[in-house]
């Protein structure tokens, strides 16, 4: 039986007249109260998913309901057009990035109207529209102005096919790049970042004013933040005038480190290994290079190193100890080196017997009644003091302030907070992005594009050529520009933009994150997690 609602016909006539009476226009220069409903853009990649309609319908109902209660409502659409998967599949299909996603846009844009959404599509913006990406090119200048987005030597996840910078998730549990399937590497970049870590702390206190919030959301957004207290402490290099510095959250195990361990990218293991180690060292390293943060890092794994047969000395007791490097040892997290504490760390007591570390009990529980208690694993809890020098006798708590205190008088270090965020990483190597309006001139560094410049548009004419490098990088008509105002002779030398791309929507930190729960809940990322996605995608 036919049924007596006819959805075709029924729907595409009022959809007709609400266009036409203009329903969903916002309104201007109306005296009523305003209501801005504005959901998450989607990416334009071809169709609309049930998680798009059950998203935007959730924003639709909101933006009826205010308009009937009285409002005049904003309730626009927007496409975050921009990102690799345009690119690919541009290059895997022949036609320009612009164009593919124009096309999706379109047909995106066809779907949300079939749907009846009351969207004011006189609004509509896309992030790669020039009109539109002059002010993510504004917003960054601002940012630079500020000092909170600047360049430094980062170690990144690189994809040696589609030669380009990838963000965690898209690295796999194997190590492979989910774009190109080829093995990451890691490998050092001058990138551009955001200095969201100024704002971890007041991220973590604001985390208190969100109403409504779940409890478990909030405390993976605390967990991500990774608040850790303890101290920053310098470990003179033996026959050098340099010296390491570590973050630890244990400064009461000082007397108890053994060794010192550095990160394998770390700057100072080109300066502590000997002539003996440099081949093995060189070795580690490139091994290294090799493997992502998660294979390196992975609980079940023995932990890997060898030894720079460089020196420290532990400024504390004077304590000469021998400085290695080692996977586990993160380089973008604290100093990038660790002070060894094989008897009071599970990880480093693994690591000493692997390698034939000594081990140095400084810690016991209150009620022992030995001090140089014979191991099976080492004791993490909080004790009593012993072979601490001065400190021997104290409760490590305590211990904890005093040596920090000690630290600071005799200038070895100063308590420190660190936390676990990172600053965000924006730029790819790639063409289809918003370009960051920076000249990089030889004499002056970088140069902001003067507001009034902007746009600098991304050019159409690019040939691609299958997967590898951008094809901006054979742009040289657009990598040079005249400088006129950077301190140079005006019209004078010519000088390159800078290469990458700011990608909006890779990666975000707050206050909608796109990370995986399982490494929220501190916990390492198991092969196969899929990313959390509040918005269905
Ligand atoms: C010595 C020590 C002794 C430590 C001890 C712990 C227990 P959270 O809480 O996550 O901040 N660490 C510091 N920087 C590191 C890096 N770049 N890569 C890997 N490990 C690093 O962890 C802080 C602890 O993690 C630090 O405290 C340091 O080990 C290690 F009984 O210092 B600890």
């Amino acid at each position: 039986m036919a049924s007596p609602y006819n959805a075709g016909e029924i729907e595409q006539k009022w959809q007709q007249s609400w266009a036409e009476w203009g329903l969903d226009k916002t309104p201007v220069a109306s005296d009523l109260p305003k209501f801005y409903a504005l959901s998450m853009f989607p990416y334009p990649s071809g169709n609309l998913h049930m998680g798009h309609v059950r998203n935007y319908t959730i924003t639709d109902v909101i933006a009826r309901l205010k308009r009937m209660q009285g409002y005049q409502v904003l309730h626009p659409m927007g496409w975050d057009a921009f990102g690799l998967p345009a690119e690919n599949a541009a290059i895997e299909r022949g036609i320009p990035p612009k164009q593919w996603t124009e096309k999706n846009i379109a047909q995106m844009r066809a779907q949300l109207q079939q749907l009846g959404l009351s969207i004011d599509w006189e609004r509509e913006v896309a992030t790669c529209a020039p009109d539109y990406y002059r002010w993510t090119q504004w917003l960054f200048l601002q940012f630079f102005q500020a000092g909170l987005a600047y360049q430094k030597e980062a170690t990144v996840n690189w994809d040696p096919i589609d030669q380009t910078v990838l963000a965690n998730e898209q690295v796999d549990g194997e190590g492979r790049s989910w774009r190109s399937g080829a093995m990451v590497e890691r490998k050092l970049l001058r990138q551009w970042f955001l200095k969201i870590t100024d704002y971890a702390e007041a991220l973590l206190n604001d985390l208190d004013k969100l109403d409504g919030w779940p409890e478990r959301v909030k405390l993976m957004q605390s967990h991500w933040i990774g608040k850790s207290v303890g101290a920053y402490l310098e470990f003179p290099i033996k026959d050098s005038d340099e010296k390491i510095a570590v973050f630890t959250t244990r400064p009461d195990t000082v007397y108890g480190v053994t060794y010192v361990v550095l990160a394998p990218e770390h700057p100072l293991t080109k300066v502590v290994t000997t002539a003996a180690q440099k081949q093995t060292v060189a070795d580690f390293v490139a091994l290294m290079a090799k493997e992502s943060e998660i294979e390196r890092t992975a609980e079940d794994k023995p932990k890997r190193g060898v030894r720079t047969g460089g020196v420290a000395i532990n400024p504390f007791n004077g304590k000469e100890i021998p400085i290695l490097i080692a996977d586990y040892v993160l380089y973008e997290y604290g100093t990038g080196a660790v002070m060894g504490v094989p008897a009071h760390d599970q990880r480093d007591f693994k690591f000493a017997q692997d390698n034939h570390l000594p081990i140095q009990v400084v810690i016991v529980p209150d009620d022992a009644d030995n001090n140089d208690v014979e191991l099976g694993a080492a004791y993490t809890e909080a004790g009593v003091m012993v072979n601490s020098a001065q400190f021997t006798g104290m409760a490590s708590p305590k211990a904890k302030e005093a040596i920090i205190k000690f630290a600071e008088d005799h200038d070895y270090g100063r308590a420190k907070v660190q936390y676990r965020l990172r600053d965000w990483l924006i730029s790819r190597q790639r063409y289809w992005g918003c370009p960051i309006p920076i000249i990089h001139c030889d004499d002056c560094g970088a140069v902001p594009v003067p507001s009034q410049d902007l746009p600098v548009e991304l050019p159409d004419n690019v040939k691609f050529s299958g997967r590898g490098p951008s094809p901006l990088a054979k742009l040289t008509d657009w990598l040079n520009v005249p400088v006129q105002n950077a301190g140079n002779q005006p019209g004078g030398k010519r000088t390159p933009w800078i290469l990458s791309l700011i990608l909006p929507g890779i990666s975000c930190v707050m206050p909608m994150p796109k990370i995986p729960s399982c490494l929220l809940m501190g916990k390492k990322l198991p092969i196969g997690c899929r990313w959390t996605n509040m918005w269905g995608d």
